[in-house]
Formats: C-alpha cells, structure tokens, sequence
C-alpha cells in the first residue's frame, strides 16, 4: 500500500521539494520492486508525480518496458546505498533496503532530465557515515530564558509547545521528507540542556516521542533523545546517579528497555554532562567515559548509542588568570580517556574548541583519540552568525572543516566515524528557517554529512534547483550570488581574525567588543592599545597550539606561519603587525570592515532585482531581512572600526570616516 506523500500545512513553504521538481520522474512508467515500508514511502512519492505529471506507476511487472525501474534487490550495499545506471531507455535503482531505495529516488529527483537521457555505466552510491543527525535544542516547556527554542531563530518547535507536544504529525513527516531528501537519517528531539519537562520524555511521556518517531519513519529518520545524567535522582527517586552504582545501572537498563519498547528502532541518548551547569559524573568523582559507558551499557542491548558531548570547561574561570584557555579545555578532559569508551559511545565533539564562532580552527580533540568513535558537530541554527536575519551559508565553512587533515592520511571527514551531527536551523515559521535563504544551510549539512568531500558550491546549486526547480537563469544565478561568498562577508564584517566574540552577552546578535572581556566565560580577544589576540602558542602563551599534531602544531606556533585568517585566536600581535596579505592588522581590520558592509549592500542591490522572479511572500522576507542585516552590519563595522581606532590611535590609511 503506497504511503501519500506528507503535505505542508496551508502557508507553510515546501521548501526544496516542491512538485515540480518531481517532473521528471513523473511522466515516465515506473516499476517499483520490493517489500518494505520505505518501499512504500518510495511508491507514494511516484505515485503523486504520476498524479501530477501524467505517467504510470506499478508494483508487478507486466506492461514494460519502463522508464523507470526502482527495486530492492541488490546486495552489498549496505541499508542506505543505491547503483543507479541507464541502459536500454530504462533507468534502474537498486538498493539492499529500503532507506537506500528512498536515496536513489531523490538521486534521480535531483539528476531531473538527465536521469533519463543517453546510456550510463553504473553507479553506486553510499553515505559515508552512517549518522547524519540533527540536534533540536527544542524546550518541552518555554524557558524563561532560552524560550520554546534554544538559540532558535526559526518561530517555535516543530515539536513542542507550552509544555506539550504539538501534534503537528502532518507537519513532522513534511520535515522527514525533506531531511531524506538531503540525506539526514536522525533526530533528537529536544535540548541538550534537559529541564524538569524535558527529563521526563525518558520515562512517563516517552509516548509523545514516540508520535514523533512514527512520522519520522517513513522518511528513514530515527529518533534520538537528549536525557538527563541526573534522571535516576530527577525520575528515579534514587538517592545517587553515581555511573558505577548497581541501582543506577539497573535504573538507566530498565528505562531504557522501556524507550525500546515504545520505539523499537530508537537511536539512542544524547548527553551534555558536567558541562555549563548540566549533572554529570564528577559529582561522584567519576570520569566522562565511566558516564558515558554507563548508558552504552544500557542500550547495547537494543543496538543504541549515546552521544556523549565533549563540549566541556569552566564557564566560571578568572578572567584576570591568563594561564587559563577555555580552548584548551575539551583536548584536556578527553584525550586521556582514549580507549576507554565503550564501543557503542560516541564522543560528539563541536568543529572548533570554543563554540560556533564564525571562525575557529578545527578542534585538536578530533584525531587525537585513536580508540574513540568521534562524531563531528556544527550549528546550522545561526546563532553566532547572523541568527537568520543575515544571510550566511556555512557550506563553505564546514567543507573546509571537513577536509582539514589533523594528521597527514585522513581528514575529518574521514575521522568522524561517529557521524556528523548540525544543532537544527529549522522550526514552526512558514519558511522553515526564518530566513527563506537559510534552508540552504540546512540542505548543505545533509549533502555534505552524506558526502563530506562534495563540492559545497554544487550542493547549492543542487538546493536552488530543488527550491526552484522552474528558475530562469537569472534566479539561479542571483540566488547563488547571494549565498556564496556570504560566510565570508559575514566574517569580514564582524570580529577579526579568528579572534570570535565581540558579541552581546546573552542573546549573542550583533556587537559589543568588551561584552564578554571581563566576564567568565572565557571568550578573551585582549586588546589593548598596543595590540591584540590570543597568545595561545606553546612558548609563552596556553600552550593550545601544541595539542595539535605536526605540522599544524608547528604552523599555529609562530605567528610568521599561523595563517592571516586564525592570527588573533593564536597570537597576540601588534597593530602594525603585517599581515602575508602585506596589510597591517590595523588596517586589514578597517578594511575588511567597510568591504563587509559594502558587500551586504550589493547582496541586497541582488535580491530586490530578484522581486519579479521570486514569490512575493518569500521576496518580501527576504527583502525585510537585507534591511536588517545591512543595519547590523554597519553597526559591526562602526563599533569594531571606532574600538581598534580609539584603542590604537592609527588612522585608516585611506582617510575614512570611522566614528
Ligand atoms: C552554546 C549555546 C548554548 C548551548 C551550548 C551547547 O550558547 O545555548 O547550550 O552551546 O552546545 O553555543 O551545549
């Protein structure tokens, strides 16, 4: 029986499968092959472009040839790989399972016409890792703080409101399908940080999460839960969470058993412990691998994992201690632990050591734990990038992430055996992403966790075409404009040189150099008349840049090889300092500052020729959004120019006006 194809509620953008880009798969005879539930996915999807464009879609074969043959069948290629090839006019999918006959169709939804011209040798196709998942640091209850959504800039959660989930299931399954689409395979659906509400999804309201794993099935996806390291207290009424206590063990064995119960295909535990004020082990004098094996011990059992964060350091240090380096923290808690994690413990470590900011280096920790399965994470939600109202596709950022080689044989991309794991971008607003443009991010993380090494720039082009599949080339080519290059301009606009922050404490959107200068956290750039940066070298700074292996750890040492882009996170530097661009950081500062701003405006000089092209709705959106990020930006380039001006006393060199 086939399964209709989800529809969006009334208002809500289809985001990158609209019908039409279904129409070449429809229009064609189909022959479906196989027995699954996800062949029934496969069926219902066919079917509705047959409904649409005209075509002919069977179970049996009987009428061929066809078109179109997509069948289960083929061996060896694990539950998500597909070949695909073309031969005698009949394209032909096969898969091993289900999930991968699904891939092979939004193989050929992407490929459009060409999935049906000429004559082609076979292909095959398989994820590189089999965890591709996105976290939603969606609150069961609204925080009084973080609201309904932490760091969410999308409306509210696809999954909860008030308190209770939303029941939204229609709209849940839209969300499945899309994520298939782009090759996103897991979900957890809720924060990091487990409130009061939010614990008890382990226990007594695990049939809520259970609704949502049913709508996600059908699209492959599997459900993921963030828990509490503090449940057996919380929920269990036990008078300890100690990871080497016999009634705790029993307590997580016996929750978790009734997790399996609801959701027979449940992914497994996420868990940020000891970590910004969340329970953890150390209470108990215990490490992070006897918490984390604690919970691999409970779901070995039924085939889960716990994804256990690495996102750990004192968020209350000096900030007169200069000896002190937040970056360093993760590398230190972990690495002596290598070896010591169960096979099923996965150590989801953030791409950079500090915390999504728009610039880092790729964190020491990934590569230096032989014996421990890491699981790269990035932040698709723009929290420290624009927060949606500015435009900032991260493709390129994360592409660069993923081909950094720690050492010289594999790249992370290759070393994230855990899988690859973005914090959502997506809730309740129309567009899915609040800004329309940020669905790009959304697809990219999918494409590139399915394929770290693919070229970011094709899978935009690949999102354009899906979002609009009718665009005449200027569309295309506007949209591309505006999108590539966007990382970059959003850099040059806000701090400098890798040294991140200068943010608004608390909410972290737009600029406040000193916000967090004298405050715990420890997020220092320690700028003072003569210069600015970090001194994180191993000579006579933190000593940062030696955990990481050579050559790197040789390059980020001195500040004549450190690259221009990381200097101030590596180094504290002098104004005139020169740059190998052959600029003073002085004067790169003010430059880049203006280019930034001039750049936005270009970008939104872009968009409004685009307003004949574009639904009105989606224009007007993004339209509104330009005004707002143009402000902002210039409010950077003013507060960040004037600072390093006021603090240095050199003038631009090309006599402009900085306030
Ligand atoms: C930071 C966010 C905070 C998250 C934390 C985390 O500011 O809201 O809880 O990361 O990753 O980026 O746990």
């Amino acid at each position: 029986m086939s399964l209709p194809v989800p529809v969006p509620p009334e208002g809500v953008d289809p985001a990158w499968l609209p019908s039409a880009a279904f129409r070449a798969v429809g229009g064609r005879r189909t022959l479906i092959r196989g027995s699954d539930p996800l062949v029934e996915t496969v069926h219902g999807e066919v079917a509705e472009a047959c409904r649409r464009f005209g075509g002919r879609v069977v179970r049996a074969a009987s009428d061929g040839p066809y078109d179109l043959v997509l069948g289960l069948g083929a061996d060896g290629l694990g539950e998500e790989g597909f070949a695909v090839a073309r031969s005698g006019g009949t394209t032909t999918v096969t898969a091993s399972g289900g999930r991968g006959l699904l891939y092979g169709l939004f193989h050929v939804v992407r490929l459009g016409e060409a999935a049906f011209r000429g004559d082609w040798a076979p292909e095959t196709h398989r994820p590189a890792h089999a965890l591709r998942m996105l976290d939603h640091w969606d609150n069961v209850a609204v925080h009084p703080v973080m609201g309904q959504v932490e760091r969410g800039y999308a409306g509210g959660s696809l999954f909860w409101e008030d308190g209770r989930a939303r029941g939204e299931l229609g709209r849940v399954r839209t969300y499945g399908r899309l994520l298939a689409a782009c090759g996103v395979n897991a979900v957890c659906v809720n924060n990091v940080n487990v409130h009061a509400a939010e614990a008890r999804l382990l226990t007594d309201r695990i049939g809520e999460v259970a609704d949502l794993a049913d709508a996600l099935r059908p699209y492959g996806v599997r459900t993921h839960l963030s828990v509490s390291f503090a449940a057996p207290i919380v929920l269990g009424g036990l008078p300890t969470a100690d990871p080497l206590d016999v009634s705790v063990r029993d307590w997580w064995a016996g929750a978790t058993r009734r997790v399996y119960e609801a959701i027979p295909d449940f992914g497994g535990y996420v868990v940020k412990a000891d970590s910004e004020g969340q329970p953890g082990p150390f209470a108990y004098g215990r490490s992070h691998a006897d918490g984390a094996n604690l919970l691999a011990a409970a779901l070995e059992p039924h085939g889960g994992t716990v994804h256990w964060r690495a996102f750990v350091y004192d968020h209350r240090q000096d900030w007169r201690d200069r000896t002190t380096d937040r970056a360093r923290a993760a590398y230190d808690h972990f690495v002596p632990l290598d070896g010591e994690f169960a096979a099923n413990a996965v150590l989801q470590v953030k791409h950079g050591p500090m915390d999504f900011q728009v610039r880092e280096p790729v964190s020491p920790l990934i590569g230096a734990m032989p014996s421990t399965r890491p699981a790269v994470e990035v932040q698709a939600t723009q929290e420290y990038t624009g927060q949606q109202r500015h435009v900032c596709w991260l493709g390129p950022m994360w592409s660069e992430v993923l081909r950094f080689r720690p050492e010289q044989d594999l790249c992370v991309g290759e070393l994230a055996r855990g899988g690859l794991v973005a914090v959502s971008n997506a809730g309740d607003d129309p567009f899915w992403t609040g800004h329309p443009l940020a669905q790009a991010n959304l697809y990219t993380f999918g494409r590139l966790a399915w394929r770290p090494d693919a070229e970011p720039r094709a899978v935009l082009d690949e999102w354009i075409a899906l979002t609009f599949p009718d665009a005449p080339a200027p569309l295309a080519d506007g949209l591309h404009a505006v999108l590539d290059g966007s990382w970059r301009t959003y850099e040059k606009y806000t701090a400098p040189l890798g040294v991140g922050w200068m943010v608004q404490p608390g909410h972290h959107y737009g600029p406040s150099v000193d916000g967090y200068e004298y405050s715990p956290w420890g997020t220092y750039h320690f700028a003072d008349r003569d210069g600015v940066g970090v001194d994180r070298s191993a000579a006579t700074g933190t000593g940062y840049a030696g955990q990481y292996a050579k050559p790197w750890s040789e390059l980020y040492e001195s500040r004549d090889t450190c690259p221009d882009e990381l200097l101030l996170f590596f180094h504290h530097v002098p104004y005139g300092h020169v740059l190998k661009s052959g600029k003073t950081v002085i004067q790169h500062i003010y430059d880049t500052h203006f280019e930034g701003v001039q750049e936005v405006e270009e970008a939104r000089r872009v968009w409004a020729g685009l307003a004949d092209l574009v639904g009105q709705g989606r224009h007007a959106r993004v339209a509104e959004r330009y005004e707002e990020q143009l402000r902002s930006a210039r409010e950077w380039r003013d507060q960040i120019n004037s600072y390093f001006f006021r603090k240095s006393g050199v003038p631009d060199e090309r006599g402009r006006r900085i306030y």
